[in-house]
């Protein structure tokens, strides 16, 4: 990891590696010149100019993502394993959804899952995660149970929320793990609040706040943003940058595309980082972690990543080429660059991968069963767990 320095600071060759890896040249309708937000920008070499915008006073608000770490190949199978679980799940929520079994709204997380499962791999125990809607991926890499996850989607007794939530309102005080929020950027200042009581107790436990692109727009994120580094709180924000916000791309609704710099007016440090390789997501979230539990406040990491399926399951996402999506899947998709490496470097088999992917589909099987076949809530619950 690089702090992008007074003399070193350009913005152009910042990050070349990751957008390059991801395929996330951010701006693909041809507008990247919206990435300076009209800032006066540092030309490469322009010692003074990249201070200026590197640097607020005396503190580095800009880090290069560091190389991603090799991984393992018990590493490498886990990540292979939890991004699986939650792409195959996310196709049964699919079908179950299409079916009529599960009502309501449903965002799927598939295409982002290196984000969460990245992530897991760098925090500990006690930490804790709080997101937005397209929380399913969130939740089983939490370690929430498949099962009450999916019969919360559909309705019933046995789901998380005692089939009263819905896809949107899932909840684990066991797993750490505080929703499942409908309202765009509404877990931002919970998840800034979590940071706060950690640190009035005293403990080194970290919040990492999930939310999108275009719930970066919102007013309440930057009054977390500054009551955060205010009082040096302890949160990891993880901007995932999907490129879309239901079917407005971030070039036609943000002014700066540059996610990981919207702290800059607060002294937030940020990095962008390919979303798509997950061991990029761990070794720039290791970061992170530290630099929060060292007690220097808030971080902030844009993920880079991509979904694959519409906004919702009622989106048919006309505003993007199908071109564009496959791109993106046959290039850069997650488990795939986990696949690959393993059948490479032989530390697993075709055989291997398959018996995974059977156990895995078999686990979804299974949750899929329980949620067809758990009863729904008895109507008396309609007066339970409601504040009167
Ligand atoms: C306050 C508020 N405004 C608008 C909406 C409607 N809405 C739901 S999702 C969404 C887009 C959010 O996009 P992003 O933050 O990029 O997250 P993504 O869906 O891409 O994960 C909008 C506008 C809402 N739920 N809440
Ligand atoms: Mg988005």
């Amino acid at each position: 990891m690089a702090a992008t320095a007074a003399k070193s600071g350009t913005s152009s060759s910042k990050n070349s590696g990751s957008s390059k890896n991801s395929g996330s040249s951010r701006n693909s309708d041809g507008k990247s010149g919206s990435k300076s937000g009209g800032r006066s920008r540092a030309k490469s070499g322009d010692g003074s100019a990249g201070a200026a915008k590197n640097h607020v006073s005396d503190v580095v608000i800009h880090f290069d993502a560091p190389a991603p770490e090799k991984f393992s190949t018990e590493q490498e199978l886990k990540a292979y394993r939890d991004m699986l679980l939650i792409r195959r799940f996310e196709e049964k929520a699919g079908q179950l959804y299409g079916m009529g079994f599960i009502g309501g709204f449903c965002h799927l997380y598939i295409g982002q899952e290196a984000v969460v499962t990245g992530i897991q791999m760098a925090i500990s125990e006690g930490d804790e995660v709080i997101t937005s809607y397209r929380d399913h991926g969130h939740m089983l890499s939490c370690g929430m149970d498949p099962a009450g996850v999916m019969a919360e989607l559909t309705g019933r007794r046995g789901g998380y929320s005692k089939g009263k939530g819905g896809s949107m309102h899932m909840f684990s005080r066991e797993k750490n793990f505080f929703g499942g929020h409908g309202i765009v950027g509404a877990q931002v200042p919970l998840g800034t609040g979590l940071a706060f009581a950690n640190r009035y107790r005293g403990n080194d436990r970290v919040s990492l706040t999930f939310f999108g692109d275009g719930a970066a727009n919102q007013g309440q994120v930057y009054e977390s943003f500054n009551m955060a580094a205010l009082w040096k709180l302890p949160v990891i924000y993880v901007i995932e940058n999907n490129r879309y916000a239901m079917g407005t791309s971030v070039v036609r609704s943000s002014a700066q595309t540059d996610f990981s710099e919207r702290g800059a007016s607060f002294n937030i440090p940020g990095m962008q980082v390919d979303g798509m390789d997950v061991r990029a997501v761990k070794s720039a979230s290791d970061m992170a972690v530290k630099w929060c539990r060292d007690g220097k406040g808030p971080f902030i990491l844009e993920m880079q990543t991509y979904r694959y399926r519409g906004h919702s399951m009622s989106d048919p996402a006309k505003y993007r080429s199908k071109d564009e999506v496959q791109k993106m899947r046959a290039e850069h998709d997650p488990i795939e660059q986990v696949r690959h490496r393993l059948i490479e470097t032989k530390a697993a088999s075709e055989e291997d991968l398959k018996a995974i992917d059977k156990e895995i589909r078999e686990i979804v099987g299974k949750a899929a069963d329980f949620a067809q076949a758990d009863p729904e809530p008895d109507i008396s619950e309609l007066y339970t767990d409601i504040l009167r």
